[in-house]
């Protein structure tokens, strides 16, 4: 960052939603002639340019971090260019322009890995938000739509495949050793959405006929020796595919698909148009290597980025406040596509426990923003929890109301109306407006207003029958946002009888839009029981005070399964913060629910492995004034004690019942492995030397990674010899896997052992550790830093440590430093003193000189 004559930070400048103006200069066409080379690239650019309106501005294109070796207008060269700031101005006086530039790159020193950059041997873009600006000048805003035809020159040897957007259509050998390729793509696009690879790469092929008869040819693109582990991701693709055309009615477009994956990449994957580009981390699987979740984020990423080309790439984003229109509709499209490959209930399940994990405590901290942000001043921040997950869960409240049809209607005159433009989200919501035959104007406040929306049920069960229910909402306060509307709750809800269990009532959808709302039953046979926002029909807390008894019922005969889970994970939350609050708890209750779960035949083990395990350490905190991170680790430790003696032969029946012979990656398979790897943490739980036995008996002899880490894992956070000799057999074995060892970074770094901070101190030292590496980073910093207890010790070490990487991580890669920040800002929840130590470390942040303003705006605002 500059410092100004005082020496004191000047500010960046901030973006706010409100100022958005169309743009000046429309950008037909753009070609790219691309020459590369590791250090000096050199990248020149035309661009036919048309002046959108009578105004009399001249061209603004983005730049960042390179000068203009030349600029020429219709083919003359020009000397009246002029820099302001990074941006290059350039008079014009017609309507009608070819402007040329030339630029010279550097792509093995760019370390952000924005912009041109290289991994491995690799040379790859990453454009979105805001890189392409670090390849070229351009107006590098997402409403400007171009179509591109590139040019691609290396030398052959080195990089002997080169690849960009859309289909090929000539390349050719040239006499130094160099060779070229041309790409076209058709479709406008946005300059985030370019992409390009040159590299050493092979290819696992196949094809896929659309629905209208046309072939595409696919291919995803590794380093050989990885063919083998593409198989999944190319079977996902194409499930991926046909789901879109069944489910949406959505067809691909050009002649051929391409993923590439890569180790160096600062998110998941990436949708720039026909050319995918993936963390390797979401392409890579073998039984071997990746877990049953690895697996499974494989296929919903593959999906969410091939998704994309209808809600994303064929109707994009006017501007970057709109993120969510294709974030969240996405995250929807992907979440609604994983549920019909497997256990639509499960998935359910594990998608609210992320929107809890990682949305519900950014909506409730000093970070919070609403899906639709109103300024930023790094727009890379805002890449959230909130825009994609809370952002879908709006998406789906909306396909709630619509019902399935209306909403494919919806969805369809989206599509249709805005196919090959820039549009908003209340474009969106106009179509559903329009589809649905519905008034969505409070609906909207979804989009504005931030925080998560607290609803407080009662059920007065009255003489002859009766009963009221009252509901009560309440928004919180956010920062900026001191007052809050009432907003449209979706809630499903239903009662079942006290005595039997059997329901009193059909499911309702209650649209609770007033502050409060009173609803009588009558002619109810039994007392009943409340069972409210079934299917998590609505992103909010719900508060109901309910007995133990009540939760146990529903958590036995609820016929909605995410409702039973969620009255068993009540019935935990409820006993674990009676212990927290007063030192102990009665656990009878709990143990007497989850012994009903485990002897319940009619249940899928996938379900049952879900709904036995304990609330995490956050999501207790979260239910907690001020969070005691040992306190909470302590009753969480004497409840899983409990439930694992108490139901010693039930878990070991568990463990024998759901063995497997070999590895198989079905739903069923997927099932037995999770329940069977519950039950071993709660035998070891119960009896940690015989525990500990059998989990490095399983660690040894499995066949797959599933099952391997997980006993790495129970074995990790206690305090056998078998825990050493495990961490080692697995390093050993696994030391050239760079995927692997992140999780022997991770499966440390999260060990609920006393001892976990300095031992991730020291791993920092570890010869294997870099910062450079966004993945390595994220399974040692990122990890600690969840693990609760380990990063709020009370020497304030752990919140040093977050510290000192975020500062070294930011010289190299500001995005991925500012991503690893949030959790110091989390000092509100906490007692006095650490509360003091964590801020001392935002502010030794925000005094560090020369940080990006990635850093400094997630560092600043957490401060607040
Ligand atoms: N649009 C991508 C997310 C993404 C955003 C920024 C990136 O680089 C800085 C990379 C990917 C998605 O939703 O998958
Ligand atoms: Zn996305």
């Amino acid at each position: 960052m500059m410092l100004d004559a005082q020496n004191t930070p000047a500010l960046p400048a901030v973006t706010r939603r409100e100022a958005y103006q169309p743009p000046d200069w429309h950008v037909p066409e753009l070609a790219l002639d691309i020459d590369l080379d590791p250090a000096e690239t050199r990248v020149r650019a035309t661009l036919s340019v048309i002046r959108a309106d009578a105004h009399d501005r001249p061209l603004r294109l983005d730049g960042a971090g390179q000068v203009p070796l030349s600029v020429t207008v219709d083919g003359v060269a020009i000397n009246d260019w002029r820099l302001e700031g990074e941006t290059l101005v350039v008079p014009l006086d017609g309507s009608a322009h070819t402007i040329e530039t030339e630029v010279v790159i550097a792509p093995e020193r760019n370390t952000q890995l924005m912009g041109l950059y290289a991994s491995g041997g690799l040379l790859c873009t990453q454009c979105e938000a805001e890189g392409f600006r670090r390849i070229t000048y351009f107006p590098d805003r997402p409403d400007v739509l171009a179509r591109y035809t590139v040019r691609i020159t290396a030398d052959k040897a080195r990089y002997p495949v080169l690849l960009a957007n859309g289909d090929p259509i000539a390349s050719g050998d040239l006499e130094d050793g160099r060779h070229w390729a041309e790409w076209h793509d058709p479709f406008p696009k946005p300059s985030y959405l370019f992409a390009l690879v040159a590299g050493d790469l092979a290819a696992n092929r196949a094809s896929f006929t659309t629905i209208s008869g046309r072939e595409v040819a696919l291919a995803i693109w590794v380093r050989e020796r990885d063919l083998p582990k593409t198989g999944h991701a190319l079977d996902a693709l194409q499930a991926a595919m046909a789901w879109d055309e069944a489910v949406y009615g959505r067809e691909y477009d050009l002649g051929m698909f391409n993923i590439v994956a890569v180790d160096d990449f600062n998110f998941g994957a990436m949708e720039n148009k026909g050319l995918n580009i993936f963390n390797s981390r979401y392409i890579l699987a073998d039984p071997d290597t990746a877990t049953d979740q690895d697996y499974d984020a494989i296929a919903g990423v593959v999906a969410h980025e091939y998704f994309h080309n209808w809600s994303g790439d064929r109707v994009t984003c006017r501007d970057w406040f709109q993120l969510s229109l294709k974030e969240g509709f996405t995250v929807y499209r992907d979440q609604s596509f994983s549920a019909d490959q497997g256990s639509a209930a499960v998935k359910r399940i594990e998608d609210v426990r992320v929107l809890r994990a990682a949305q519900f405590p950014e909506d409730a901290g000093p970070l919070a923003h609403p899906i639709r942000p109103d300024s930023y001043l790094e727009i890379a921040n805002f890449y959230t929890a909130t825009i994609y997950n809370k952002g879908a869960e709006v998406i789906r409240m909306m396909a709630t109301i619509l019902g399935p049809e209306a909403f494919r209607a919806a969805t369809d005159l989206y599509f249709d109306r805005f196919d090959g433009t820039a549009a908003t989200c209340d474009d969106f919501v106009d179509c559903m407006e329009e589809a649905g035959g519905v008034d969505l104007t409070q609906f909207r406040l979804w989009y504005s207003q931030a925080g998560t929306p607290r609803v407080v049920a009662g059920l007065a069960g009255q003489p002859g029958g009766r009963a009221m229910l009252t509901l009560a909402q309440h928004v919180p306060a956010t920062p900026g946002q001191p007052a809050k509307q009432a907003m449209v709750l979706p809630l499903k809800l239903r009662l079942f009888g006290a005595d039997t269990g059997r329901p009193l009532t059909d499911e309702r959808l209650v649209l609770l839009d007033s502050p409060t709302k009173e609803i009588a039953f009558d002619g109810l046979a039994e007392r009943p029981v409340l069972s409210i926002n079934r299917s998590f029909s609505a992103p909010v807390i719900v508060e109901s005070a309910r007995a133990a008894a009540d939760l146990a019922l529903l958590s036995a005969h609820d016929d909605d399964p995410f409702a039973r889970y969620e009255a068993m994970q009540q019935l935990m939350l409820d006993t674990l913060v009676a212990a927290v609050t007063h030192g102990r708890a009665d656990h009878a209750a709990a143990v007497e629910a989850v012994r009903h779960i485990l002897e319940d035949a009619t249940l899928e083990p996938a379900f049952i492995g879900e709904a036995v395990l304990l609330p995490s350490e956050s999501f207790i905190g979260d239910q907690l004034a001020v969070v005691d991170p040992e306190a909470i680790f302590r009753a969480r430790a004497a409840l899983r004690r409990d439930l694992g003696i108490a139901l010693e032969p039930l878990w070991r029946a568990a463990y024998a019942d759901n063995a497997a012979g070999h590895y198989e990656y079905t739903p069923a398979a997927k099932g037995c492995r999770r329940l069977r790897n519950v039950a071993l943490d709660y035998i070891a739980a119960a009896d940690p030397q015989g525990g500990a036995a059998l989990a490095f008996a399983q660690f040894e002899g499995t066949d797959n990674m599933t099952d391997r880490q997980a006993a790495l894992t129970t074995l990790a956070g206690g305090t056998s010899d078998a825990r050493i000799a495990a961490l080692d057999i697995f390093y050993n074995r696994y030391s050239d896997n760079a995927l692997v060892l992140d999780k022997w970074f991770s499966t440390q770094a999260l060990s609920t052992r006393d001892d976990t901070a300095q031992m991730v101190e020291e791993l920092a030292h570890h010869p294997d550790f870099t910062l450079a590496n966004p993945n390595r980073a994220r399974a040692l910093v990122g990890a600690f830093a969840v693990n609760q207890r380990a990063f709020h010790h009370p020497s304030g070490r752990g919140y040093r440590f977050l510290a000192d990487q975020v500062i070294a991580l930011d010289k190299l890669n500001p995005q991925t430093a500012a991503r690893l920040l949030p959790p110091l800002g989390r000092w509100r929840r906490v007692d006095e003193h650490r509360a003091q130590s964590m801020r001392a470390e935002l502010e030794r942040i925000v005094a560090t000189p020369g940080l990006s303003k990635d850093v400094l705006e997630q560092a600043t605002r957490s401060l607040d």
